[in-house]
C-alpha cells in the first residue's frame, strides 16, 4: 500500500510559495521568526500617518496581577476603535495590503498550509513610556503545534507588523522560545514574569518589520520603556481547515429554529467561531445576541 503524506489536505504542494528553509527551521525550533523589512517605506510612513489621524482609546490592560508587569502607570495601553480595514483611503491601504502581503504569505502557507484565513484583526497595540505589560499566555486549545512528514500543524498564528522600532530594553513583544512544544504548564510566576525572567526573551525588531510566531508559543508584553510610542499592528490568521466544510449557518435563521434546543442551535452556527461559542464557560448568556449576526 502506499503511504499517504501527513498533508493529505494537499494545503502545501509543490507550487506553494513558501517560507526559506532556515526560517522553517527557526519557527519550528523556537515558535516564531522575525522576517525583516517587509513594509516598504511608503507602507510604513502611510501606516503610522494613519495612526497619527486617529484618536487612540484606551484598552483594556493586561497585567492582571502580576506585579512585575505593571508599569510605571504614566500611561495606558492605547488601541483604535473601528476597523482599520475601513479607514478613509489613502490610509486603509497598507492595512489592506499586509492582510496578504507579498512577504508575508510565504510565512502563512507554511505554517498554516494554503488556505488560510484571518481569524480576527488587525488591532492596533500602541504604548507610551511606563505602559503597563501583558500577562504571558499560550498554549491554547485552538493553538496546538506538531511537525509531521515535513509539514507544520498548528491554529492560531499572528503576524505583528511593528511601526516603531523595539530595541534592547524597550520592552514589548516577547516569547518563550520553544515553548510551542512545552507538554507541562508553565508556572503561573513565570506567565507573571515574576519568575524566570532570563528565559523570558523581548524580541527585538525594527520598524517595517514583521514578528511571526504561533499562539502556542507562550508569550506577552514587557511593560513599555522607550521614550517613542510603542506601535504594532496584529494580524491573527488560522488554518482554513479549521473549518474544513464551511458548513453552519449563513442566511437568515429557518424557520424552524425555535423548535431546536440551545445545543442544536449551537450545532448550526457558523464555523470558526472558537471563542465566541456557546458554553457556559464563555458566560453564554442564550443565543439572541449571536442570533442577530446570523
Ligand atoms: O505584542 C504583544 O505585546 C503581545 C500580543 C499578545 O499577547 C497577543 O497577541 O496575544
Amino acid at each position: 500500500m502506499t503511504e499517504l503524506p501527513a498533508n493529505t489536505s494537499r494545503s502545501i504542494t509543490e507550487e506553494t510559495v513558501e517560507m526559506s528553509a532556515d526560517e522553517k527551521f527557526l519557527f519550528d525550533l523556537v515558535g516564531f521568526v522575525v522576517v525583516r523589512d517587509v513594509l516598504s517605506k511608503q507602507q510604513l510612513e502611510l501606516a503610522n500617518a494613519a495612526i497619527d489621524s486617529l484618536e487612540l482609546t484606551q484598552s483594556p490592560e493586561y497585567f492582571g496581577e502580576s506585579t512585575a508587569l505593571k508599569g510605571e502607570n504614566r500611561s495606558t495601553r492605547l488601541s483604535s476603535s473601528g476597523s482599520l480595514l475601513e479607514l478613509p483611503k489613502p490610509f486603509c491601504d497598507p492595512f489592506r495590503e499586509m492582510l496578504a502581503h507579498p512577504n508575508t504569505i510565504p510565512h502563512l502557507n507554511t505554517i498554516l498550509g494554503e488556505g488560510w484565513r484571518l481569524d480576527h484583526g488587525p488591532g492596533l497595540i500602541a504604548m507610551d513610556k511606563g505602559c503597563s505589560g501583558g500577562m504571558l499566555h499560550g498554549n491554547f486549545d485552538n493553538a496546538p503545534y506538531f511537525y509531521r512528514e515535513g509539514k507544520i500543524f498548528t491554529g492560531l498564528c499572528v503576524i505583528e507588523y511593528l511601526l516603531a522600532d523595539e530595541g534592547p530594553g524597550d520592552g514589548g513583544v516577547s516569547v518563550v522560545p520553544g515553548s510551542h512544544k512545552a507538554n507541562l504548564a508553565c508556572p503561573k510566576k513565570m506567565l507573571r514574569w515574576e519568575r524566570y525572567q532570563e528565559y523570558v526573551t523581548e524580541v527585538n525588531a525594527k520598524a517595517g518589520d514583521a514578528v511571526i510566531f504561533t499562539e502556542a508559543c507562550t508569550h506577552g508584553t514587557l511593560p513599555w520603556k522607550a521614550d517613542h510610542q510603542r506601535r504594532a499592528i496584529l494580524y491573527k490568521y488560522n488554518a482554513g481547515h479549521m473549518s474544513w466544510g464551511g458548513g453552519g449557518m449563513s442566511g437568515p435563521l429557518p424557520e424552524y429554529w425555535d423548535d431546536l434546543t440551545e445545543s442544536q442551535q449551537a450545532a448550526l452556527l457558523l464555523p470558526s467561531h472558537h471563542s465566541r461559542r456557546p458554553k457556559q464557560s464563555n458566560g453564554y448568556q442564550g443565543l439572541d445576541a449571536i442570533k442577530e449576526s446570523a
